[in-house]
């Protein structure tokens, strides 16, 4: 990895002024592919998206961006469970999903919200 990015530095060095920008910012992209978690939005008392398709060790970020109030995300199926406990107003809480398989996410203080996870 390391020596396959001095590579790519070289050539970005080597690419002139006007395209080193967008190619160092396509790099910074392929780098954090698979660490970077998935932002999942509550707005509205809704998961944005609704569904998702992930790779097996990515991970979701469930963002309270829904004014004052408080959610609180849950998953419980045969081989991978969280619980996020009530999420307070402007929190993060990030989930990684280290099993595949298909998950639906629910809130427990809005029973109508729901995310399903595919995870392959
Ligand atoms: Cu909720």
């Amino acid at each position: 990895m390391r020596l396959w990015l001095s590579r790519s530095l070289r050539v970005v060095k080597s690419a002139g002024v006007q395209l080193a920008p967008a190619i160092v910012a396509g790099l910074l992209t392929g780098a954090a592919i698979g660490v970077t978690p998935h932002p999942i939005s509550q707005k509205n008392r809704e998961f944005q998206p609704k569904q998702i398709a992930i790779k097996r060790g990515e991970a979701l970020r469930f963002i309270n961006d829904d004014g004052e109030l408080l959610h609180h995300a849950y998953l419980t199926s045969a081989t991978f469970n969280f619980d996020s406990g009530d999420q307070k107003p402007d929190s993060t809480f990030d989930v990684l999903f280290p099993v595949i398989g298909s998950f639906t996410v629910l809130c427990a203080i809005h029973p109508k919200m729901k995310l399903v996870v595919n995870v392959d």
